[in-house]
């Protein structure tokens, strides 16, 4: 796969799955920056390749894409890289599960109710009890689901690639590594996850000077 345009933004989750799926695949691919809270500064026509004003959009030979599974899928099917995805129907499910998982809970949760909330710039305040345990909640239900040594215990698959960057930068909240700390098996996980060369070449900014 050749001529790849990935546009999307280094401290952006999604752009980040993104980017772990063409890592892992070992596809080439140019990253154009688009900080989409910044709706002045969009590229001209970036609406019209992402209708819904996020990131990240994809673009090969031509051919436009958005919605991360989206463009996962398309980089695995066109590399042949099927590595990356369960070899069982109940493998596939469960990987699945877990991809959606993050969209609709680990994601909102983690980075937007704990992560941005605690580490925003104009001060943060204590994080209401009720987030907290919802925090306490989606962790419980992803360590349950861990089968080991990767989530899934065929091997490396979207669904650590999809999770790995959440827990990044929820760990990178005080409050995130106090709870994370409360599962082992996530939090050793989540180690390994990061020693890889996928993880390592799209490290998130705030990565490099982590808050608290
Ligand atoms: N369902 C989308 C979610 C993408 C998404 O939420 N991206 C975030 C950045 S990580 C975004 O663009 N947020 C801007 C906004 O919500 O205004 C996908 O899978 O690509």
């Amino acid at each position: 796969m050749n001529n790849i345009t990935l546009y999307g933004a280094t401290y952006s989750v999604f752009t980040r799955i993104a980017r772990l799926v063409l890592e892992e695949a070992e596809v080439g691919y140019r990253l154009i920056e688009v900080d989409i809270f910044d709706r002045e500064a969009l590229p001209p026509g970036y609406l019209d390749r992402h209708p819904f004003g996020k990131i990240p959009a994809f673009e090969h030979e031509g051919f436009r894409l958005f919605e991360t599974d989206a463009i996962a899928r398309y980089v695995i099917e066109g590399t042949g890289r099927t590595g990356l995805l369960p070899e069982t129907p109940p493998g596939r499910a469960r990987m699945t599960q877990i991809q959606r998982i993050v969209d609709n809970y680990a994601y909102p949760i983690l980075v937007w109710g704990v992560y941005v909330e605690e580490t925003r710039a104009e001060g943060a305040g204590a994080l209401a009890a009720e987030t907290v345990e919802q925090a306490h909640k989606v962790l419980a239900v992803l360590e349950e689901l861990w089968e080991g040594p990767f989530l899934l215990r065929g091997g490396l698959s979207l669904a650590d690639l999809w999770l790995a960057p959440v827990l990044t930068l929820f760990r990178c909240a005080p409050t995130g590594r106090a709870l994370l700390s409360e599962f082992p098996e996530l939090e050793s996980w989540l180690q390994r996850l990061q020693a890889r060369p996928s993880m390592r070449a799209t490290r998130f900014p705030t990565e490099l000077a982590p808050a608290g």
